[in-house]
């Protein structure tokens, strides 16, 4: 896959050189590409934000370099056309399953914005030739969208063939569709069977595979209910067997 990220601070993303994602970028499972806003700026202070029309707080980014920012990334591939991805607290809401969408996506083309955002135009002009989704991380204000690229790069790439060493891994993350959807992981543990004076849940050290299947899911269950009731109430039914609904 291909990732490029235009930022007016591309040295943001050092972190995309580390772990799980600097290790895909080495094997070529990964390939990104950085690049400076301020590069498509004319002007002598190379500026890339002015006063919002119609007044208000703080300052709007200029359409102009990022039009031509994005020109010249989808000039470096003449047969293939990135999914542009414009961070915002306004997007709509990241998920497992937009990560799972994206990572089946050759190419992706990252926007992320500091002060107030950019200009709508800039949207409207490649919504109407490419896919462009605004999207954001969370219910919280962030002073720009690069460490919510962080945060779905490091989501999308690990989905990536290749890039986890246990492929099972991913299927039994929180959120990914099928057994777990719609649920929280319950708690794990390992050596040594007792820490200062706590144990680790019997059933788990049975080796009864069927039993632990059972008591992950409980767990998984009762977590959920703690601490997203929201996401128990939007279960479906369907799903629970009678053991389920007796918790
Ligand atoms: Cl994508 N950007 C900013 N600036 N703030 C956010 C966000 C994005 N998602 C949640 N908060």
């Amino acid at each position: 896959m291909r990732i490029d990220i235009i930022s007016i601070f591309p040295e943001y993303f050092a972190p995309l050189g580390v772990s799980l994602i600097g290790k895909a970028r080495e094997r070529g499972i990964l390939d990104v590409h950085l690049h400076q806003l301020r590069d498509w700026a004319h002007d002598v202070h190379r500026t890339v934000d002015d006063t919002p029309y119609g007044g208000g707080p703080g300052m709007v980014m200029k359409p102009e370099p990022w039009g031509e920012a994005i020109d010249a990334v989808l000039a470096a591939d003449q047969d293939a056309r990135p999914r542009i991805i414009v961070p915002t607290p306004s997007g709509v809401p990241f998920t497992q399953r937009l990560a799972m969408e994206y990572a089946a996506e050759p190419w992706l083309l990252f926007t992320p914005a500091r002060y107030e955002g950019i200009d709508s135009r800039v949207m409207a002009e490649y919504g109407s030739r490419l896919r462009v989704d605004e999207v954001s991380i969370g219910d919280y204000v962030l002073a720009g969208g690069e460490a919510a690229v962080l945060v779905m790069v490091e989501a999308v790439g690990r989905l990536l063939p290749g890039v986890l060493g246990n492929a099972r891994s991913a299927v039994d993350d929180s959120f990914a569709p099928g057994e777990m959807e719609n649920l929280l992981e319950g708690p794990v543990y390992t050596k040594p069977p007792e820490w200062r004076g706590h144990e680790v849940p019997e059933i788990l050290l049975s080796g009864h595979h069927g039993k632990i299947a059972r008591w992950r899911r409980d767990e998984a269950l009762r977590r959920t209910a703690r601490n997203r009731a929201e996401l128990l109430a939007a279960l479906d039914p369907a799903t629970l067997d009678k053991h389920d609904r007796r918790l």
